[in-house]
C-alpha cells in the first residue's frame, strides 16, 4: 500500500477538510479518521479498549459538549480542595481555609480537552430535591467522582454512593463512577489498604443486594498533600479521551526507539497525565516529571516568549543584538533537557502546543544520541498534534 493515499472515495473523506479540495493522507491518519467517524455514529466496537464501562465492550455514546467531571460526597469530604487544588494551584495548606460549598461550583476547564469540573454542596442531595433537572445535570457523558474522608465515619457517605450508583445506572450507564478513598495523608499504608478494602467489599455487597453484580467502579486512594490527587485524576481524565490506545502506543514506541524509562504527556496547568507508555507506572518517576514541568514553566516566566510591551519588545530588539525577537530564539516551543546529579538519568522536555508536553526519563547512555532522540522526539509531536486534531469533538 503506498504510503500517502488519495482518500476522494473513503468513507471518512471529508471529515476534516469540508471543502472537497483532494486531500493526501498517511494510511494511519486515515484509519484513525474511520474509527472516530464510526464511534461518532455511535457503533458497537468489541475492540475497542477505553470505551464505556471496562469489560461491557459497548462504545460509550461519544460526547457531544464539554465532558463533566462531578465531585459528589459528604459535607467536608475535600469537593472543594481538591478542585481548588489540582484545577486553580491552590496550595493544599490554604483549604483550610475554604468555606463549605452553598451551590454548584461549575468550571470550565480550557485544556487539550475542554472539559467542565462540577463542585456539588455537600449537603444536598440532588437525588432527593426535585428542582434539580437529572438530564442536565447528568446528561452528559463524563465521570461521577466520589469523595470519602477517609479520616472520618464513612458508612453513611457508602450508603449514599449505593443510592447514588443505583439510581444513575438506570438511566445514565455510560457514567464512569470513580472513588476517591480521601484524605489519606496521615494513615499508615497498612492502614490505607485495608480501609480500601473495606470500602470496596461494602459498596459491592451493597450493590450485589440490590442485583447489581459488578459494579464498574475504579477505587483511588488520595491526598490534597501529595502527587496521590494529580494521578488519581489523570486516570479519570484518560478515560475520557477516545482512542487513548493510540496515544500510549505512540509512547511506547518513543520509549523503545529512544530507550527512555518512561515517557508522560502532561497537560502543563493541572500538571495531570493524559497518556504514558506502556511500561510499569510508578509514582516516583511522575513525580520527577510533574516537578520538572514547575521548573521549567518558572524559567520560560522570567526568559519565555511572553507577550511583551511594545517598549520591552523595541529595547529586546535593538542595540547590541539589532534582530527580532522571533530570529534570536532557538525555537518557540519550550524544549529542555537535564542530568540529574544523583541518579545520572537526563530528563527531557518537549511542548507539544499550548496546553501539552511531553516529559520523558532518560536512560543513562541515552545523552550522548541526542540528535537522534530529537529527532524521534519531534516525530512524536508531530504525530500528537495530528493525533488531537483529528479527535478534537467537532461542533
Ligand atoms: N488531611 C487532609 N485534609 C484535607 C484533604 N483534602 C481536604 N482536606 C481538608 O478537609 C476540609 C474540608 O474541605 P472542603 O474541600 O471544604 O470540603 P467539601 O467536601 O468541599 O465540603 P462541602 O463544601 O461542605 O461539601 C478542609 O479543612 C481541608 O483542608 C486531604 O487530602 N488531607
Ligand atoms: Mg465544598
Amino acid at each position: 500500500m503506498p504510503l500517502k493515499t488519495p482518500i476522494h472515495d473513503h468513507p471518512a473523506a471529508g471529515l476534516a477538510e469540508p471543502n472537497h479540495l483532494p486531500r493526501y493522507a498517511s494510511s494511519a491518519k486515515l484509519n484513525l479518521e474511520l474509527i472516530l467517524d464510526q464511534d461518532r455514529r455511535g457503533s458497537v466496537d468489541p475492540t475497542k479498549k477505553n470505551a464505556g464501562k471496562s469489560g461491557d465492550g459497548i462504545t460509550a455514546p461519544p460526547p457531544q459538549g464539554k465532558p463533566r467531571l462531578m465531585l459528589m460526597g459528604q459535607r467536608r469530604s475535600g469537593k472543594s480542595s481538591i478542585s481548588s487544588v489540582v484545577f486553580h494551584k491552590l496550595p493544599p495548606n490554604e483549604t483550610l481555609f475554604l468555606e463549605s460549598t452553598a451551590r454548584i461550583q461549575k468550571d470550565s476547564m480550557a485544556s487539550f480537552m475542554d472539559f467542565q469540573v462540577w463542585d456539588f454542596p455537600g449537603q444536598i442531595d440532588v437525588f432527593e430535591n426535585p428542582d434539580f433537572d437529572m438530564d442536565a445535570i447528568f446528561g452528559e457523558i463524563g465521570a461521577l467522582i466520589w469523595v470519602i474522608d477517609a479520616q472520618d465515619e464513612y458508612l453513611e457517605s457508602l450508603a449514599r454512593l449505593t443510592t447514588t450508583i443505583l439510581t444513575l445506572q438506570r438511566t445514565y450507564p455510560s457514567i464512569n463512577i470513580e472513588v476517591f478513598i480521601h484524605k489519606v495523608d496521615s494513615l499508615s499504608d497498612e492502614y490505607k489498604l485495608d480501609v480500601q478494602r473495606d470500602i470496596t467489599i461494602r459498596i459491592q455487597d451493597d450493590l450485589s443486594d440490590h442485583g447489581f453484580e459488578n459494579a464498574p467502579i475504579t477505587f483511588h486512594l488520595t491526598s490534597i498533600y501529595n502527587h496521590s490527587i494529580f494521578e488519581a485524576f489523570s486516570k479519570v481524565i484518560q478515560k475520557l479521551i477516545p482512542r487513548l490506545g493510540t496515544l500510549e502506543s505512540m509512547l511506547t514506541n518513543l520509549c523503545r526507539t529512544c530507550r527512555f524509562e518512561k515517557a508522560y504527556l502532561f497537560d502543563v496547568l493541572s500538571k495531570i497525565y493524559i497518556a504514558t507508555d506502556g511500561n510499569a507506572a510508578d509514582m516516583a518517576s511522575y513525580e520527577i516529571c510533574s516537578d520538572y514541568i514547575d521548573v521549567i514553566i518558572d524559567m520560560t516566566e522570567v526568559y519565555g516568549t511572553w507577550q511583551r510591551s511594545d517598549e520591552g519588545r523595541a529595547k529586546l530588539e535593538g542595540e547590541p543584538w539589532s534582530a527580532r525577537l522571533e530570529d534570536q530564539v532557538g525555537c518557540g516551543t519550550a524544549e529542555s533537557c537535564l542530568v540529574l546529579h544523583d541518579s545520572n538519568k537526563p530528563i527531557m522536555l518537549r511542548e507539544v502546543d499550548r496546553y501539552l508536553a511531553l516529559v520523558a526519563i532518560m536512560k543513562e547512555d541515552s545523552y550522548d544520541r541526542m540528535p537522534l532522540v530529537n529527532m524521534n522526539v519531534e516525530a512524536v509531536v508531530e504525530g500528537l498534534t495530528e493525533f488531537f486534531n483529528i479527535t478534537k469533538p467537532r461542533k
